[in-house]
């Protein structure tokens, strides 16, 4: 058997699946991933400069206009065949847990549910100074240029500046979800690691959690990773070909 027969054998007897996103599960719906060598945002722009809550109070200006250039993009996007599978997978196994470090919707709007969002929203964003949600964002935004600046709204309760709903460097996951996260990881029999470089922790290390509690863990990249065991796989390949696949 090849690596994918096996896999496609393990889902069809899995009870509990967990499928674990990064960006490139929303690479083929034209959201740039952060470390990808030509595309991936972190060639370009600095996170120093963006995605910490330092750089927010620095020049929050240019921090919100960078997030509102990225939620116009998502807000364009489709979910692509690697959603659409996910979505799909729940109606194959009793059992099924997706939890995503991406802070797109795709995957809801794809048709899964209960989807547990480790590093929160781009469309949930919040006062900064007072944490409480803003209901304001237009659903339609002007399509912003690359780099513009643009001042954030202000709270409608204490006038602080509002952010986006996403969790920056140095910041606490969302600790409900995590815990979901990790518990899952270490009560499934299979897991799909799907368009992640694993690099970013605490999310990291669902993967290994699940791998140590004794399930499968297969990662779905185009990149190959090292395997450690016989329990661990990679199918190499995009998200949105490998994945149907899985199902066909
Ligand atoms: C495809 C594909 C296709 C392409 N199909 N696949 C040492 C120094 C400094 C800090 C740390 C440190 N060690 C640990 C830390 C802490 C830090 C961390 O992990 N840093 C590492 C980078 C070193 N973590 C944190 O700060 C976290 N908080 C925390 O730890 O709190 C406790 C604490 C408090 C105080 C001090 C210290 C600790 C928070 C992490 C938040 C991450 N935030 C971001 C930005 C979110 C907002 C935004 O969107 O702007 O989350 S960073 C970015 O990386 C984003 C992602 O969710 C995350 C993971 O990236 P992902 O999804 O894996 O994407 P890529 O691009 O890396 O990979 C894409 C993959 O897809 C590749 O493998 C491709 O091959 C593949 N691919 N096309 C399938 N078609
Ligand atoms: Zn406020």
């Amino acid at each position: 058997m090849n690596d994918l027969q096996i896999v496609a054998e393990a889902l069809r007897c899995a009870r509990h699946l967990v499928v674990f996103t990064g960006a490139g599960v929303s690479a083929e719906s034209g959201i740039p991933t952060f470390r990808d060598a030509l595309s991936g945002l972190w060639q370009r722009f600095d996170p120093g400069e963006l995605a910490t809550a330092e750089a927010f109070r620095r020049d929050p200006a240019l921090v919100w206009g960078w997030y509102e250039w990225r939620r116009t993009k998502v807000l364009q996007a489709q979910p692509n065949p690697a959603h659409l599978a996910i979505a799909e997978l729940a109606r194959h196994v009793p059992q099924l847990t997706l939890v995503t470090q991406n802070v797109d919707d795709l995957h809801e709007r794809a048709g899964s549910t209960e989807v547990i969002h480790l590093h929160g929203s781009l469309h949930q964003p919040r006062c900064f100074d007072c944490q409480r949600p803003f209901a304001g964002l237009a659903d339609d935004p002007q399509e912003p240029a690359e780099g513009r600046r643009i001042e954030p709204p202000r709270c409608p309760r204490c006038g602080g500046p509002v952010r986006p709903g996403v969790v920056w460097f140095g910041e606490m996951l969302p600790e409900p979800a995590l815990q979901q996260a990790f518990a899952a990881a270490e009560a499934c029999d299979l897991l799909l690691s799907v368009g992640t470089s694993g690099v970013v922790y605490p999310a990291a290390q669902i993967p290994q959690l699940a791998l140590q509690a004794g399930a499968r863990v297969v990662h779905i990249n185009p990149q190959p990773l090292v395997i450690q065991g016989v329990r661990e796989h990679c199918l190499v390949g995009a998200a949105g070909m490998v994945l149907p696949e899985l199902l066909a």
